[in-house]
């Protein structure tokens, strides 16, 4: 047996105190100290695990900031949630979803750290080597998530787990040390007796838990801040883009684009309002001048390997593009429209020898793999139809945010987002629908998914209270592609009513409406649904966003004052 680090010198002495255990795996037999025992051994199990994610956290900052457990775990429970959950958690936290998971990833560790420490009171050594599990459960998930290149990420996690251990174990040791001024002697008479929970050294516990702590909010603080300021090329990379003016640029929006409403969404919506969804917990922040695109697969008889300045050089579109997410709800927030600028994709792809299948090409899915390893597939038809498919380089005049793609990212107007948007883009793939399942696919979402006709009632808000007289309802309605036709307003059950359109700004973009509602007082229920260009009048069916989008009408219910 290795000798112990805790003092285990002493001879067992006298009632009153914890003997020295010289079998660790024994009970420590001082009476009455069991409560006080337990609340050490809980503290010195948090104590440990914190030093061990503290010094996990400042290993990825030398690593990667994504190899650090807690994201990889969480990256890997990502990929691993059923849809209902990640729908419920979408639903009840938005886009604090991921925060969520993360804290709920801690609340779990510090509960099983709490009951390895006090478990660590009887079985030292176990409870110790506990620790290490975690640490190789950690080492597990980022060494299997798809954008690791290396065994390194498993360190953060390794190393992390073996200070937690050897902290758990010395700090146990300490509850359990006799007192290092124990007297040899018999008590005197008269002395008074120690009382209960005074046996152990509580000093020396003290002391190493305290120093724990303080060494461990130090590291982690450090790996926070390195972290965070990891990828400096990057974000230096981004403030050096000049993006030059697009060959192509997107006609001014018509005035009559918007209505005169409060509280509609904005026609274009800004950068930092644009919703964000994805499965990345620490945003990829890719050095735009290290970036390369690979173009192969399928029917490619010409590879091409493309800088970020070999795309600056091509020519470049700008486009009125609304984005929407499959798993919006009816009325939801995953929509937003902005003015991006790209390289029009389809003169890429022909120069790479690529033909729709339309015109005998043997591929028809083009898989678009990002940094982080995203899968996202979608139909070379479409992509190739002459439609403004683009490599986004720009969004509303600016480089594109970290958190919505930079460098460069897929757009494909009239799909979903998932089906088509591909952020942190690195590498294209042409294949066919028989031979891959991409990401999502792979999680029971449809293969191909054109945006449905949907519209939304923006204000009067849910159960608000407006006035009687002219209440003005208004939204935004989307059918990308196909372009919206005809909105049509009902209050209750009464028939539908023509609402006013804005003017289009394009097919590819959503279009604001408004209403002028003689409200009359009392609960009314309003609703409303939109005509696309095609003569298909939105339905009323309700299904769920799985698998191909959400369907059924948008309904408000207020009460009219
Ligand atoms: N790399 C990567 N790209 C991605 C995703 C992702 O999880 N990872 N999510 C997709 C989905 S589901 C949508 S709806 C859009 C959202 O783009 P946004 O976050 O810029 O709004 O990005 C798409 N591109
Ligand atoms: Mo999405």
């Amino acid at each position: 047996m290795p000798p112990s680090i805790g003092s285990r010198t002493n001879p067992p002495t006298g009632r009153g105190r914890i003997t020295g255990v010289s079998d660790e795996e024994k009970e420590p037999r001082h009476p009455g100290t069991g409560a006080r025992l337990g609340l050490g051994g809980a503290l010195s199990g948090l104590l440990a695990g914190f030093a061990a994610l503290a010094v996990a956290e400042l290993v990825a900052a030398a690593v990667r900031p994504q190899a650090g457990p807690v994201v990889a775990v969480g990256g890997a429970a990502i990929d691993r949630t059923p849809i209902a959950v990640k729908d419920w958690a979408i639903r009840n936290f938005g886009t604090n979803d991921k925060l969520i998971l993360q804290l709920g990833i801690l609340a779990v560790l510090a509960l099983f750290a709490l009951a390895l420490g006090v478990f660590a009171l009887r079985h030292r050594r176990t409870g110790a080597a506990g620790v290490l599990v975690f640490g190789a459960v950690g080492a597990a998930a980022a060494t299997s998530r798809p954008d690791s290149t290396s065994v390194t990420d498993a360190l953060p996690s390794v190393l992390g787990a073996i200070v937690g251990a050897a902290l758990l174990y010395v700090l146990v040791g300490r509850l359990l040390a006799p007192l290092p001024d124990a007297p040899e002697a018999p008590e005197a008479p008269g002395a008074a007796p120690r009382g209960p929970g005074e046996g152990w050294d509580r000093r020396g516990f003290v002391i190493a838990a305290t120093a724990t702590a303080a060494a461990s909010a130090g590291a982690g603080v450090l790996g926070r801040v390195l972290n965070g300021s990891s990828g400096q090329e990057a974000v230096a990379s981004r403030k050096n883009i000049d993006l030059p003016p697009p060959d192509s640029r997107a006609p001014a929006v018509p005035r009559g684009a918007r209505v005169r409403a409060a509280d509609v969404s904005p026609f274009i919506t800004p950068n930092g309002d644009f919703y964000r969804v994805d499965t990345a917990l620490v945003v990829p922040k890719v050095d735009a001048t290290a970036w390369r695109l690979r173009i192969h697969g399928e029917g490619v008889t010409r590879e091409k390997t493309l800088t970020f300045d070999d795309l600056l050089r091509r020519e470049l579109i700008e486009r009125d593009i609304t984005l929407t997410c499959v798993s919006n709800e009816v009325g939801g927030p995953y929509v937003g429209n902005a003015r991006w600028i790209g390289v029009r994709f389809d003169d890429l792809l022909k120069e790479c020898g690529v033909r729709p299948p339309s015109a005998g090409g043997p591929a028809d899915q083009l898989v678009a793999r990002s940094v982080d390893g995203m899968t996202i597939g979608s139909p070379v038809e479409e992509v190739m139809d002459g439609r403004d498919a683009m490599l986004a380089v720009g969004m509303n005049g600016r480089p594109l945010p970290f958190d919505h793609g930079f460098p460069v990212r897929m757009l494909v107007p009239g799909l979903y987002g998932y089906v088509s948007a591909c952020k942190w883009i690195e590498d294209i793939e042409l294949t066919t629908f028989d031979a891959y399942d991409s990401y999502w696919v792979k999680r029971d979402w449809a293969r191909e998914a054109p945006i449905k006709t949907q519209s939304g009632i923006d204000t009067p808000k849910p159960f608000a209270r407006p006035k009687a007289g002219t209440v003005m309802v208004a939204g935004v309605a989307w059918a990308q592609h196909r372009g919206i036709d005809k909105i049509e307003v009902r209050v209750d059950d009464g028939p539908w009513q023509g609402a006013t359109l804005a003017a289009e700004d394009s097919r590819d973009t959503w279009r604001q409406w408004s209403y002028a509602w003689q409200a009359a007082k009392g609960g009314h229920t309003l609703t409303v649904r939109a005509t696309d260009r095609t003569g298909e009048v939105q339905t009323e069916k309700r299904t769920r966003t799985v698998p191909d989008g959400a369907s059924g009408w948008h309904s408000v219910v207020v009460t009219v004052e």
